[in-house]
């Protein structure tokens, strides 16, 4: 099962079956095992361009089966050979009877063979470089939270670097402003969880942007006394936008460097904590020193500015024209 940022939480990241995220920053053999694969059973997505990539060439040899609950997604992007309107559950409950199971083994192996045809993600016990990056800061949060927090993300590269380094077990766990995402969802959105969930803990990831557009909830969460932890990755960019602007015009960085404010006297002037970090050795104690404060915790993380999101499909590409992390430093350290 190969999910789309959506559907993070629909099988543990760990189970064998479950392959990562598709699309335009997916793993290279997610999407090749799209484009391979003779059937695709789509749950509940609506084949929106992020994964798909041009739909010339989207899943050319697959029959198609699409399940969802609007009507009006069936065909909008991708023509399929049978589209079934209604619940997922009931749907699944009336059809599984009806199908055979068949021997996958060799299938299955084709897609491990790929799998581990690429580097693994191990940024776990890479030596400290002395720089800071988004990926460390997120896999270091997800080490030391045990993977047991519920992340809600803002919009920007800050977003598909936790999807990719925050491996995500549980349903409902992972909150995320996805298709038109909004920037700024992340804090009032984390909000909204703890106030559901009292007993969970919650993180937001948030782009130095996109907390700026909605930091003043931390007054909902000091008045309120509702404790939720922020993770600011503050790369002093709007980064995803700076990273299309470094790809593919030229580097022409108009309208997205920062001038920011310092997010820890933002925080502490709402009477919370504000804590930075600039090293990797200081993460840890960062985030235990977050978990353990009663009230909500804002962290300044100030990352590398000039890091981007790999693999990437370019918008309207093929899914296997991926561009690949060029420096072998980084490579070994973050790419798949
Ligand atoms: C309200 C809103 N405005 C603009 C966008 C378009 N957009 C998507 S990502 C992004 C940059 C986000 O920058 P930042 O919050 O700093 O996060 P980063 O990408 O650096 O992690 C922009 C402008 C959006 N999604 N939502």
């Amino acid at each position: 099962m190969a999910l789309t940022l959506l559907g993070f939480g629909a099988l543990p990241s760990y189970h064998p079956l479950n392959l990562g995220m598709m699309g335009m920053h997916g793993e290279a053999w997610v999407n090749t095992a799209i484009q391979e694969a003779d059937l695709l059973l789509a749950f509940g997505m609506r084949f929106d361009d992020r994964v798909t990539g041009t739909l010339k060439t989207y899943a050319t040899n697959a029959r198609k089966i699409h399940i969802d609950i609007d009507p009006s997604e069936i065909n909008k992007n991708v023509k399929v050979d049978l589209g079934l309107v209604g619940d997922l559950k009931d749907i699944l409950r009336q059809i599984i009877p009806l199908t055979e199971s068949g021997d996958r083994s060799e299938w299955l192996a084709h897609i491990r063979s790929m799998r581990s045809a690429s580097a693994v993600r191990d940024i776990q016990n890479l030596p400290d470089s002395g720089h800071l990056y988004a990926a460390h800061v997120i896999h270091d949060l997800w080490r030391f939270t045990r993977g047991d927090a519920s992340i809600v993300t803002d919009v920007g590269q800050h977003q598909m670097w936790a999807a990719q380094y925050y491996r995500i077990d549980k349903p409902h766990t992972w909150i995320s402003s996805g298709g038109l995402g909004t920037m700024g969802f992340g804090l009032p959105a984390a909000i909204g969880a703890k106030f559901a969930h009292p007993d969970r803990d919650v993180w937001v990831i948030a782009g130095d942007g996109g907390f700026q557009m909605t930091q003043a909830e931390l007054a909902t969460a000091a008045q309120e006394g509702i404790k939720v932890n922020v993770a600011i990755i503050n790369n002093g960019y709007l980064g995803m936008v700076r990273q299309w602007q470094e790809f593919f015009y030229q580097r022409r960085y108009a309208a997205t460097p920062l001038r920011n404010p310092d997010f820890v006297k933002i925080a502490e002037a709402h009477g919370l904590t504000g804590l930075r970090v600039t090293q990797r050795s200081e993460v840890e104690d960062a985030i235990r020193k977050a978990e353990d404060s009663p009230g909500t915790v804002v962290i300044d993380f100030r990352v590398e500015q000039e890091d981007s999101v790999f693999p990437m499909v370019p918008s309207g590409a093929d899914l296997h024209q991926m561009i690949r992390r060029p420096s072998p430093i980084v490579e070994t350290a973050m790419d798949e």
